[in-house]
């Protein structure tokens, strides 16, 4: 083809490559929904202390996507009520559409929540519960019925020591969340049962991994630990990060979890759940952290004047090694 034959070749070429791309570029496109047609909705979030809490968040993103119609404003009040009430008179003030509260804790909500019942912004509480003398200063909740997590934990217990003395040391979460309550209801619910359960530490490490591995270390070397071999010693953890604490600090000391100190933990992380395969963590409680959907749907319902139940609860199971597969947990979404 000669050198002429060839220019021309590719100039075709070329123009019918612009003309292509200009047609695709006029072709009608879904425009992006409006900001304006977003749906507001400003969440305050407890903190990052956890894997559970890293979990929950990203279901909630997921869920109140821009894709779905949603434009999320998340707060992190890193751990502290304050900030919360903070941040939602900032919400107040934007005067979002909706309101996402996870609370710290289950008390003082009363005057934040009467201003946001004032400003006509509906209040969907999320995971702990709040308490509170009046049930319209918020619209709705959706979380985990953590004294039925402290009961399961309590009966595990109960099945497999039977009638053996137990000396249990208790990391707590953060005091005053419904989570701490009720999974220290449990317990204490079987220290009454059982007059030869012994409880030898409680202490709270505020859900958090570094905590829960400074709290163990001190009770290793205060001696809290029965090592007479007539006791059996039981880490009863309110959540999977401090297990992950406990479990550090139980190697360090040369100890192995499982075989001298039987770890009872809650939320069923996947990374706890494989400890529980290796026989490191010997029962998981699962507290369900995957609320993004659950609360889209309440706002979806609320939208078309719907009025969903004021209370959801989460069903929730419990791992031992007996129930438990690699392949299980990588189903479980978290
Ligand atoms: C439980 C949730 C707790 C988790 C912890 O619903 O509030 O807070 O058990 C998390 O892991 O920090």
């Amino acid at each position: 083809m000669t050198r002429k034959a060839k220019k021309a070749g590719r100039f075709a070429l070329l123009l019918s490559l612009l003309l292509c791309l200009s047609a695709c570029s006029t072709a009608p496109q879904e425009p992006p929904a409006p900001e304006e047609k977003l749906i507001s909705v400003g969440f305050s979030q407890v903190g990052t202390e956890s894997d559970w809490r890293v979990a929950n968040t990203a279901s909630m993103e997921s869920a109140l996507s821009a894709e779905n119609g949603y434009r999320l404003d998340l707060r992190y009040a890193q751990q502290k009520q304050e900030q919360q009430i903070v941040d939602l008179y900032k919400f107040i003030n934007q005067g979002v559409d909706y309101i996402v509260l996870a609370p710290t804790t289950e008390r003082g909500w009363e005057t934040i929540l009467s201003r946001v019942r004032d400003s006509g912004i509906p209040v969907i509480i999320v995971d702990r519960m709040i308490e509170i003398e009046d049930e319209s200063l918020f619209t709705c909740w959706v979380g985990s019925d953590f004294r039925q997590e402290g009961k399961t934990a309590v009966e595990w217990m109960e099945k497999t020591f039977a009638d053996q003395p137990l000396n249990i040391i208790h990391l707590q979460g953060n005091i005053g969340s419904s989570a701490q309550i009720g999974r220290t209801e449990g317990l204490d619910e079987g220290l009454k049962a059982h007059d030869n359960w012994t409880l030898a530490f409680r202490q709270s490490g505020d859900f958090t991994q570094a905590k829960g591995q400074e709290l163990v270390e001190e009770v290793i070397e205060k001696g809290l630990l029965d090592r007479s071999g007539n006791t059996i010693n039981v880490i009863y953890s309110e959540n999977d990060n401090m297990s992950y604490g406990a479990i550090d600090a139980l190697k360090k000391a040369g100890l192995t979890p499982g075989k001298d100190v039987y770890i009872i933990s809650f939320d069923a992380a996947s990374t706890a759940l494989r400890l529980v395969l290796k026989g490191e963590i010997a029962y998981d409680v699962e507290c369900n952290p995957l609320h993004g959907p659950r609360v889209k749907n309440l706002i979806e319902q609320l939208k078309e004047g719907k009025t969903p139940p004021k209370y959801t609860y989460v069903e929730e199971t419990a791992f031992s090694q007996d129930n438990l597969t690699e392949e299980l947990i990588s189903t479980r979404g978290y």
